[in-house]
């Protein structure tokens, strides 16, 4: 009975989202760009390890020493493939103070789950958090003062949910707030270790109010609307916090098509336009370099099953914005693709991308000069989950969580959760761009393999342009809100 009265209950939804246009007053002036004011100060000297351009280029690597066989990869990463449950989906992954992953991954059922893995040995600790009907995808961070917090979308509570790892309990608790709210969550923890949640509440349940952003005092939640207008779930949304606690945040205006982006300093949110060329910003992933400027990674399709795996970056007074990749297999739609990429930044700010369709899982390099990628994963018959998640410590290895699957069928996916270290080494000689090179690499799992590497000569892309807007930034110094 449960099952039928949610179907039920989504059959109204998507009938009120045919009226939700006109009672949101149809209008989106609240996602218009704010008039350009100051560029920020913390982005005034331009980063020195070579700022993406929209050219591409040719390395300027040595040739491998003559005799040798080449060693390493053209990313340079030796890969592990750990299976950490048979049982699950969407997972998140965050890396501690010490380089140790934490992972959290859910099961879209009813009911469903939420649990939390830990490498222990050679095997992982595994809790649940929480059981009911959830779901993805959902979030996990690690605070600097080593303690897990997990954000997701609890569907019979129609809430955001929060957990958090204390005393070596997880207490777990909605986020009470107007609508059928909470999902495609995404979280940051603060320099006070607090937790900022940004989540959809969606058109779908009829909603105005789109993204919404989640912070915790200590005592109690507050929850606003950034001013998306109203927006769709199944598109992501992301945030990350800058050297000031700043929330950044990206999503997808599914009206226009277009990658948004905002910003509170502190006195309100300013909302703006990355890119708007086409159909682009599904499933944005946003990190923020030394300058406390953002960079992001998102998708554009190119026909129904295909996209390109983009790359911004606000480099001071511009976004910079280039193709990173292609896929070939991508399945979207509710039971389709998520967090279809993930962005990370070296200690020199060089971003590292991790991205995934249905048959790869891929990983590409920004080496100062161009992008170097590779296949890591190739599915070996059972699909991946086109969602891929990762972190990076401090001695630059990588940290990857990703699924296939092997069941698709509503309410959810489910297949088997993976983990993917990957050890930075040498990298191959880059002698033909133009050319991909095959290598291998390590396959401790035993499911799937490595596959082709090649540097990342992506055509031209025809839509690119530079977006000048400014995005209002401006406080010298942002008073911490806690
Ligand atoms: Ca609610
Ligand atoms: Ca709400």
């Amino acid at each position: 009975m449960v099952r039928i009265k949610r179907f039920w209950v989504l059959g109204i939804a998507m009938v009120a989202g045919l009226f939700l246009f006109a009672a949101c007053g149809g209008g989106s002036e609240s996602t218009q760009a704010p008039s350009p004011t100051s560029v920020p100060a913390a982005t005034s000297s331009p980063s020195s390890t070579g700022t993406p351009s929209g050219q591409t280029t040719t390395a300027e690597t040595p040739a491998p020493a003559t005799g040798d066989e080449p060693t390493g990869t053209v990313t340079g990463y030796t890969w592990q493939l750990d299976t950490i449950d048979t049982n699950g989906a969407k997972p998140s992954i965050a890396v501690d103070g010490n380089g140790v992953p934490h992972v959290a991954y859910m099961l879209e059922a009813m009911p469903g789950f939420v649990k939390y893995a830990i490498p222990n040995g050679d095997a992982w600790d595994i809790t649940t958090i929480s059981t009911g009907y959830f779901y993805g995808p959902l979030d996990i961070q690690v605070g600097g003062d080593g303690i897990p917090q997990i954000s997701y979308h609890d569907h019979d509570n129609e809430d955001a949910a929060y957990a958090v790892l204390v005393d070596g309990q997880w207490q777990v608790e909605t986020i009470g707030h107007p609508g059928h709210d909470g999902w495609d969550n995404n979280l940051a923890i603060d320099s006070s270790g607090r937790p900022h949640i940004v989540s959809i509440d969606p058109s779908q349940f009829g909603s105005c109010s789109g993204v919404e952003y989640a912070t915790f005092d200590g005592q109690s939640w507050s929850v606003e609307s950034v001013g998306s207008g109203p927006e769709p779930y199944e598109f992501g949304s992301f945030v990350a916090l800058d050297s000031k606690d700043r929330p950044h945040v990206v999503w997808f205006d599914d009206g226009e098509k277009d990658l948004k982006y905002a910003i509170n300093d502190g006195n309100g949110w300013a909302v703006s336009t990355v890119e708007s060329q086409g159909d682009v910003g599904r499933y944005a992933s946003i990190a923020i370099d030394n300058q406390d400027n953002p960079v992001i990674s998102y998708y554009q399709p190119d026909g129904d099953s295909s996209g390109y795996i983009k790359f911004a970056r606000w480099d001071g007074a511009q976004w910079d914005i280039q193709r990173v990749d292609k896929l070939e297999n991508v399945f979207t739609g509710f039971l389709g693709a998520r967090k279809t990429s993930s962005v990370v930044l070296d200690a020199d700010d060089n971003p590292i991308v991790a991205y995934s369709d249905e048959d790869v899982v891929k990983l590409a390099v920004w080496d100062g000069s161009q992008w170097l990628s590779e296949t890591a994963f190739t599915s070996n018959g059972t699909p991946w989950g086109q969602q891929v998640s990762m972190g990076i410590d401090e001695d630059g290895v990588l940290h990857l969580t990703f699924a296939d699957v092997s069941a698709k069928s509503s309410p959810g996916v489910r297949g088997s959760v993976m983990y993917a270290k990957g050890t930075p080494g040498a990298r191959l000689a880059v002698s033909d761009p133009s050319s991909g090179e095959t290598s291998s690499s390590q396959d401790s799992g035993g499911k799937q393999t490595s596959g082709s590497s090649a540097t990342g000569q992506i055509e031209p892309d025809p839509d690119w342009e530079r977006n000048l807007q400014s995005v209002r930034f401006d406080p010298p110094d942002l008073d911490h809100r806690f």
